[in-house]
């Protein structure tokens, strides 16, 4: 996600691997190098002048830690002060009115029309049965409300707008009386960007803060501008006393000058990211998931997220006494494919753990989860519970109705018998299927 900047500081704390201890020395020199990447990374002046500083003053009074080499302890600090600059805990969405009011603004294509309809998406995931209201106030654009209206068919969430009306802030006004009357619980108020900040950009927005008095003003920074997301976040918290951040485009290849930056810059918190263009890529922006990731650390916070958010406990458990007992059948293996399959690309998920950031050019992908399915579709029921041998002939079968070749289902078979042959080697087995099924990843790389 953060190419360069990762690069640099894994290469920075390996060269203080080879050192016994910390000094002014080898410090100072660390230092230089981690201001460097981090203005190269677009960071803020300020903001890398006085991480540095802090880092640095840190190193020279911490107390050595025999047990841990200069490298760990520096790496440490460094991710510590990350975490802290980026405002220590998750700041959830503060949910107060009814309607709960949320005012989304920013620059041309910052992402404001795609995160107004994710974060229904998350509130709807979040608080089921709670009704949202979308209110299209960009009368900018003429597509503007088409757009808005096309997102939110895919998850059944009303738009409201006034058609042929000019003034953005009427729909305002009329879409918070109408949430009002028909008890809608959230009102997610979408609003025109423009290509620089201008008067009549921040007066409309000034006038619809009026009309809908809004409990969480979101401004939508896209990552990929760096240091003018962070400029303009200023300028819109002068205007409108923005209460937090949505980060977008975190998924591009951005240099996190602006998830570094702009809490500090602006002392108010990040909420959301955006990972990605899809309804479900919004996800609470986590000061350490984000610290893990710069420094090439993985990202087990999300990872862990998004399996207790899609796994089915019941199922996974009922899985997880057939695998212990390694009585699994090929239908087991297909189903516990699927629940990871829910949670994302296996490439994507891959990377979230520790050490498997630079998996750039990975010979697995989401095509060979895709074959194994179709190879497991085409066996009879017989053979997906093991009760018939694949012979040849089977096997042969198997591949023409699958599309796929013999050495295919060969590979698939060895996984399969692989993944059951750990199941019964591995004593401590349970506590790794405790963590999350991961035990399955370690048997697909066998293809
Ligand atoms: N890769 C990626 N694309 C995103 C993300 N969020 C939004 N997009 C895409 O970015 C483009 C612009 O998003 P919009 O939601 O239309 O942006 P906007 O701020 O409403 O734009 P205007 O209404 O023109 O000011 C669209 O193509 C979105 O699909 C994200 O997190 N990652
Ligand atoms: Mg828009």
């Amino acid at each position: 996600m953060f190419g360069s900047l990762t690069e640099k500081f894994q290469q920075m704390f390996s060269g203080l691997t080879g050192k016994k201890t910390l000094t002014e020395d080898n410090i100072s020199d660390a230092m230089r190098q981690v201001r460097l990447a981090l203005l190269d990374a677009d960071v803020n002046y300020t903001v890398a002048s006085n991480f540095v500083k802090k880092v640095k003053e840190k190193a020279l009074g911490d107390t050595v830690i025999k047990s841990v080499s200069p490298g760990q302890q520096f790496t440490k600090l460094v991710h510590e002060e990350l975490i802290a600059l980026m405002g220590s805990e998750e700041s959830p969405l503060e949910i107060k009115g009814s309607p709960n009011v949320i005012l989304l603004c920013g620059l041309q294509g910052s992402g404001k029309t795609t995160q107004c309809a994710k974060l229904a998406a998350y509130l709807q995931k979040k608080h089921p049965g709670k009704r949202m209201l979308l209110a299209a106030c960009d009368l900018q654009r003429p597509a503007a409300i088409l757009q808005l209206k096309k997102l939110a068919s895919h998850i059944d969430v009303p738009v409201f707008s006034i058609e042929g009306e000019k003034d953005p802030i009427r729909v305002a006004k009329d879409a918070l009386q109408y949430a009002r009357e028909n008890g809608f619980d959230h009102l997610i108020v979408d609003t025109a960007g423009r290509l620089h900040i201008d008067e009549e950009l921040m007066d409309q927005l000034v006038q619809i803060k009026a009309a809908v008095l809004p409990h969480e003003i979101l401004f939508v920074a896209s990552a990929a501008t760096g240091q003018d997301a962070v400029k303009t976040a200023v300028e819109f918290d002068k205007h409108v006393q923005i209460t937090g951040t949505i980060l977008t485009m975190l998924d591009g290849s951005s240099r996190a000058g602006a998830a570094i930056s702009i809490r500090e810059v602006t002392n108010r918190p990040l909420k959301f990211e955006g990972v990605g263009e899809k309804i479900d890529d919004l996800q609470p922006f986590n000061p350490q998931s984000m610290a893990d990731r710069i420094l090439g650390m993985g990202d087990v916070i999300n990872l862990v997220r998004k399996a207790q958010e899609n796994i089915d406990e019941e199922e996974s458990k009922a899985l997880e006494k057939k695998i212990l007992k390694a009585s699994f059948t090929y239908d087991d293996y297909l189903k516990q494919m699927s629940m990871i399959k829910k949670m994302g690309s296996f490439k994507s998920l891959l990377k979230m753990l520790p050490g498997m950031s630079s998996l750039g050019d990975m010979d697995f992908d989401d095509k060979q989860f895709n074959q194994i399915e179709a190879m497991i579709h085409s066996m009879t029921l017989n053979e997906r519970s093991e009760k018939e041998e694949l012979v040849p002939s089977r096997r042969r079968r198997i591949a023409s109705g699958s599309g796929t070749t013999i050495d295919d289902v060969n590979r698939m078979v060895k996984g399969f018998k692989k993944l059951k042959q750990i199941c019964k080697d591995m004593p401590g087995l349970k506590n790794q299927m405790k963590k999350g099924g991961m035990n399955l990843f370690d048997s697909f790389k066998g293809f």
